[in-house]
C-alpha cells in the first residue's frame, strides 16, 4: 500500500509541475508566431481553397470532422457512430441500421484512429476508415460522398484501441483490443484474469474494388493491453505492430500495477504468414454475434445483418508468425518510419525513446536468439532488435510521425512539447512547446510509404487559456506548424471538436476532383421514392401511414394530409427532386419524435411520426433553400382513433391552377 501512495504522488508531483510550466510558456509561443509572417502562411483568401484535408476524429462525439489546411477552418461534421439530428443520420429509416451491434441499436461511439486507404503504399483518397472504441466496430467512409457507408463490428474485442490502420494496399485494415477479456465472454471472477482472459488482434479484408469488409481472421494473443499498432511498410510490409502494456495482467489499479515490468512488449506479426495458414484452410471458425452494417447509396438504406461466427487463429498454431520485442515503460505510439525499417515504441514512462530495427529483428528471428517466452511465443533480445534510442527527449511520449525526409516528430504529454529528431543518427534537432498536453500528431500522408510534408499539427488534450472561455468546458485546441525548415514553427491554434485523439491529412486533389455533387434521381432505387409529383400519394397499411412526397424549390408535395389518426405510425418517405449541386431540402414536423431529415438531392430518407395529439400539425423545410423557403410548409391533420376523416392529400388545389403557379416561376 505505501509503494502504491508514493507512486501516485510521484505521478502526482510530475503533473503540477507540467501544468504550472506550461502555463508560463504561453507568451514565449504567442511572442514567437507574431514575430514572422505566419499570418500569410495560413491565409486562404476569400474563395480560394485550402491545400489539405485533416480528417480529425471526434473522440467522444463519436463522428469525424474535416478541415482545411493551412486554414484551420472546419468544413464539415461526418457522423459515424453517433446519432447526428443535423442530418437525421441514426434518426432517419434509412440510417438507423448503421448504429446497430450485438448489444442492440447503440446511439453513441468513442472514435479515435482515422486512416485513409493506400495503393502501393500511397495515400489514394478513396475511403477512410476509423475505430470505435467502446462497442468495438471499424466504419468505412466513402470520400466520393463523405457519408459513412459501412461499419463492423467486432467480436472478442473490448476497447477497440489499436485500430483502425491500413496495410499499403488496404488488404486489410486491422484492429486490435486494448482490453483482454474471457473469450468466449463469460460469467467468471475477475482475479482470475490472468492466464484466463485474451486479447484478439482482428485482420478485417477490404475487397479491392468494393471495399467491402469482412474479419478474414483473430489472432488470439495472451491477456495484455494492446494499445497501438502500425503496418509495416516497403521491407516490413506482411507484417503488422502492435505495442502493449499490462504484460503484468493486473485487473485492478492499473496506474501502479501495470507498472511494473521494466519492459512491456511490442508484438510482431507476420499476417501474410497467417492469412497463407488461413487461406489453406487454417485456424478455427468460433461462434461469434456481430453485426455488419452496409448503406446502400442506390437504396439509400443501410441493412444491418447479424454474423454468426469468426475464424480465429491461436499463434501457436503458426510458429514464426508471432514474436514480441521488448520494449521500455507502457509504450502507447508503436509508429513504423516509411522505409519501414524502423519501429518506434514510445515508453510512457520511460526515459528514453526506443527504435527497433526491423533487419536486426529478422535477423534475430533467423538465429533464434531468444529471451525466453510467453505463452509460447518468442521474446527476441532487447539489445538484438534495437536500432537505437533518444536519449532524453523528453517526459510523456505518446506519438510519432514522419516528415518523409529522414526526421521523426514525437509527442511529449507530461513536458507538453513537440521533439523533431534524426532517424538513424537519433539526435534531436528541435523542439517546440504545445498548448497544452499533446496527444497525437499529424503529418498529412501520415501512416504511409510517402508523407506529404510542409505542416504538422498537434492534438491537444487541455485548452484553458488559448481561447475566450466558454464555461468549465473548452474545445480542444489543435496547433499548426510549419515543417519545411529545419525549425518547426508555429502557425496557428484552430479549435476541434470532441476530443481528437489521430487524425489523417492528405492533398486535397484528389478527394476533391471525386467528389460527388448530387445523387442521381435515375438511379434512385428507394422502394419508397416518388420520382416526380405525380408518384407521390399516401397509403393506409393498418395502422401504419405511409406518405410519398417529394420536394422541390419551393414545395413539399403533398402538403395536405388528412385522415391520420391517433395510435397511427406515420411515414414520411420524402424524395428530394433536386438535381443541383448542394440544394438540400429539410424536414421536420411538429412533435416529430425523431430529428429533422435533410435530404441530398436526388435522395429519399424517412422519418416516422407517432402523433399523439389530436390537430392540425404544420410541417417545413428547415434548409433555407430559396427566395421562398419560407413558404416551404404543409399540413397534417390527425383526428381521433375513432374518427371517419377520410384519408385525402393533395398540394396546390385551392388555388386557381397550377398553371398560374407556373406562370409565377414558383412552381417548376
Ligand atoms: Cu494516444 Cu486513443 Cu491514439 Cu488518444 S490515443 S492521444
Ligand atoms: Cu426547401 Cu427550404
Amino acid at each position: 500500500m505505501k509503494k502504491i501512495l508514493t507512486s501516485t504522488i510521484a505521478i502526482a508531483m510530475i503533473f503540477a509541475a507540467f501544468t504550472s510550466c506550461n502555463n508560463s510558456g504561453k507568451t514565449n509561443g504567442q511572442s514567437g508566431a507574431l514575430s514572422s509572417n505566419v499570418a500569410e502562411k495560413v491565409y486562404v483568401a476569400p474563395g480560394e481553397y485550402d491545400e489539405f484535408y485533416a480528417f480529425i476524429s471526434g473522440g467522444y462525439s463519436g463522428n469525424l470532422t474535416v478541415y482545411g489546411l493551412p486554414s484551420g477552418r472546419m468544413f464539415k461534421e461526418i457522423p459515424v457512430f453517433s446519432q447526428f439530428p443535423t442530418s437525421g443520420y441514426g434518426y432517419s429509416e434509412e440510417t438507423k441500421p448503421m448504429l446497430n451491434t450485438s448489444h442492440g441499436f447503440i446511439p453513441w461511439g468513442d472514435s479515435h484512429h482515422p486512416d485513409i486507404s493506400q495503393t502501393a503504399g500511397e495515400i489514394d483518397g478513396r475511403f477512410i476508415f476509423i475505430n470505435e472504441n467502446n462497442t468495438p466496430r471499424i466504419a468505412k467512409i466513402d470520400l466520393k460522398t463523405f457519408e459513412t457507408t459501412e461499419i463492423i463490428e467486432v467480436p472478442n474485442s473490448a476497447g477497440n484501441h489499436s485500430s483502425s490502420f491500413v496495410t499499403e494496399n488496404t488488404e486489410y485494415v486491422v484492429a486490435g483490443t486494448r482490453f483482454s477479456v474471457p473469450i468466449p465472454q463469460r460469467d467468471m471472477p475477475i482475479k482470475e484474469y490472468k492466464g484466463n482472459f485474451q486479447g484478439a488482434l482482428s485482420f478485417i479484408s477490404v475487397a479491392p474494388e468494393t471495399g467491402n469488409m469482412d474479419i478474414k481472421f483473430q489472432v488470439l494473443m495472451p491477456g495484455f493491453n494492446y494499445d497501438l499498432s502500425h503496418p509495416g511498410r516497403g521491407k516490413s510490409h506482411g507484417w503488422f505492430f502492435f505495442t502493449t502494456y499490462n504484460t503484468e495482467e493486473a485487473s485492478t489499479l492499473l496506474e501502479v500495477n501495470a507498472s511494473q515490468n521494466d519492459k512491456d512488449f511490442i508484438a510482431a506479426v507476420n499476417w501474410k504468414k497467417i492469412e497463407e495458414y488461413v487461406n489453406n484452410g487454417g485456424g478455427t471458425m468460433m461462434p461469434a454475434d456481430y453485426a455488419h452494417n452496409v448503406y446502400d447509396e442506390h437504396t439509400h438504406t443501410a441493412t444491418s445483418t447479424m454474423k454468426k461466427e469468426v475464424r480465429v487463429v491461436n499463434p501457436s498454431e503458426v510458429p514464426g508468425a508471432v514474436y514480441f520485442l521488448p520494449t521500455p515503460k507502457s509504450p502507447h505510439g508503436c509508429d513504423v518510419d516509411p522505409s519501414g525499417e524502423y519501429i518506434v515504441g514510445n515508453g510512457k514512462l520511460s526515459a528514453n525513446l526506443t527504435v527497433h530495427s526491423f533487419t536486426k529483428m529478422l535477423a534475430a528471428i533467423e538465429g533464434e536468439k531468444f529471451d525466453g517466452e510467453a505463452y509460447g511465443i518468442p521474446i527476441l533480445k532487447f539489445e538484438d532488435v534495437l536500432a537505437g534510442s533518444v536519449e532524453q527527449p523528453g517526459l510523456g511520449p505518446l506519438h510519432t510521425e514522419f516528415d518523409g525526409k529522414g526526421n521523426a516528430y514525437t509527442t511529449f504529454f507530461i513536458s507538453s512539447e513537440v521533439v523533431k529528431w534524426k532517424l538513424g543518427t537519433w539526435e534531436v534537432i528541435d523542439r517546440k512547446p504545445t498548448y497544452y498536453s499533446v496527444g497525437h500528431l499529424t503529418i498529412p500522408g501520415g501512416n504511409s510509404g510517402k508523407p506529404q510534408g510542409k505542416y504538422m499539427f498537434a492534438m491537444n488534450k487541455i485548452t484553458k487559456d488559448r481561447y475566450l472561455p466558454t464555461g468549465p468546458e473548452m474545445e480542444h485546441s489543435a496547433q499548426l506548424y510549419d515543417i519545411s525548415g529545419d525549425k518547426m514553427e508555429l502557425l496557428l491554434d484552430f479549435p476541434t471538436h470532441g476530443e481528437p485523439h489521430y487524425a489523417a491529412a492528405m492533398r486535397a486533389d484528389l478527394i476533391k476532383e471525386r467528389s460527388q455533387k448530387i445523387y442521381d434521381l435515375e438511379d434512385n432505387k428507394h422502394p419508397y421514392a416518388a420520382k416526380s409529383d405525380d408518384d407521390t400519394k399516401v397509403v393506409r397499411k393498418g395502422n401504419e401511414v405511409h406518405i410519398y412526397m417529394t420536394t422541390i424549390r419551393s414545395h413539399f408535395s403533398p402538403d395536405n394530409i388528412e385522415g391520420i389518426k391517433l395510435g397511427d405510425k406515420v411515414y414520411f418517405h420524402v424524395t428530394n427532386l433536386e438535381q443541383d449541386f448542394d440544394v438540400p431540402h429539410g424536414f421536420a414536423v411538429l412533435g416529430q419524435n425523431t430529428s429533422e431529415l435533410l435530404i441530398m438531392p436526388g435522395q429519399t430518407k424517412t422519418s416516422v411520426w407517432e402523433p399523439t395529439k389530436v390537430g392540425v400539425w404544420p410541417f417545413y423545410c428547415t434548409d433555407f433553400c430559396s427566395a421562398l423557403h419560407q413558404e416551404m410548409q404543409g399540413y397534417i391533420r390527425v383526428s381521433a382513433a375513432n374518427a371517419n376523416t377520410p384519408l385525402i392529400w393533395s398540394m396546390g388545389e385551392d388555388i386557381e391552377s397550377k398553371q398560374f403557379l407556373k406562370l409565377r416561376g414558383i412552381l417548376f
